[in-house]
């Protein structure tokens, strides 16, 4: 098509510009072809008491294996990928590259920081308690990544997902330029308003409504139906 100053045009890149990042799951779980499959999501609101008599009986029975975490804790995998480790086994934490980032250009960065605790599950758990945890995966994360690509704290999202997919605590690093996944109001959480909260009021996240989406075909969605709350 041409016109005036417009035109366009069919191009075929060269090989070497036309990589796919591919992941295989294998063997998949059911979940697993449910998690990548397009479906409708709807939006469900939670409070303390759904998460204790719905949620948590729900996510001890069905959650996905974090088998994969403890195998990047335990240096079983992904050990050469580390850019970061606190080795503290109450404060510390692992930092890596997400398997989503292919780690050629900064524009996309995400990082993800696994806590060696593994005793929290989601942001539902944390109180007080935990708020020295919090804080030193902000720091240090910040810091190591700014050591590592040379992007300030300034240029990141960082955030936790509620509901995640792994019920092990973990954190997400991502550039500001890039719309990850996950990253929409109604599934992120900053870590730093998740401090700021806490410091507010230790058993914000045990009391609070959360609200979150979900997929029609999840049977979490079907828990809440039966109970009457959607
Ligand atoms: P989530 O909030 O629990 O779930 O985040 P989501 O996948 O629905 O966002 C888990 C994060 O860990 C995601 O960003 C995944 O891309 C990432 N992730 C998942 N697995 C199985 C791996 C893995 O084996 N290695 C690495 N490095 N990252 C993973």
């Amino acid at each position: 098509m041409s016109n005036d100053i417009y035109r366009t045009y069919q191009l075929q890149p060269p090989a070497h510009l036309n990589d796919i990042k591919t992941t295989v799951i294998c063997p998949a779980t059911e979940k697993h072809v449910k998690k990548y499959l397009l479906q409708e999501t709807y939006l469900v609101e939670e409070t303390g008491e759904d998460y204790r008599t719905i949620t948590l009986p729900y996510i001890q029975s069905q959650s996905f294996s974090v088998q994969w975490v403890y195998n990047i804790l335990e240096k079983k995998a992904e050990a050469e990928r580390i850019v970061y480790e606190d080795p503290d086994q109450d404060v510390g934490f692992v930092l890596l590259p997400d398997f989503k980032w292919d780690q050629k250009q900064l524009d996309n960065l995400y990082l993800i920081a696994i806590v060696h605790r593994r005793d929290i599950k989601s942001l539902r758990d944390l109180t007080d308690m935990h708020l020295l945890l919090l804080s030193n995966i902000r720091k240090k994360g910040e810091e190591n990544i700014l050591k590592r690509y040379g992007l300030a704290a300034s240029k990141l999202r960082v955030y936790l997902h509620y509901q995640p997919s792994y019920y092990h605590l973990h954190v997400h690093f991502t550039a500001l330029s890039y719309e990850a996944p996950g990253c929409g109001v109604e599934r992120a959480h900053l870590l730093s308003d998740v401090i700021q909260n806490i410091q507010m009021d230790s058993q914000y996240y045990q009391s609070r409504s959360l609200s979150f989406p979900l997929r029609a075909d999840d049977n979490l969605l079907s828990k809440f139906k039966e109970a009457g709350k959607l």
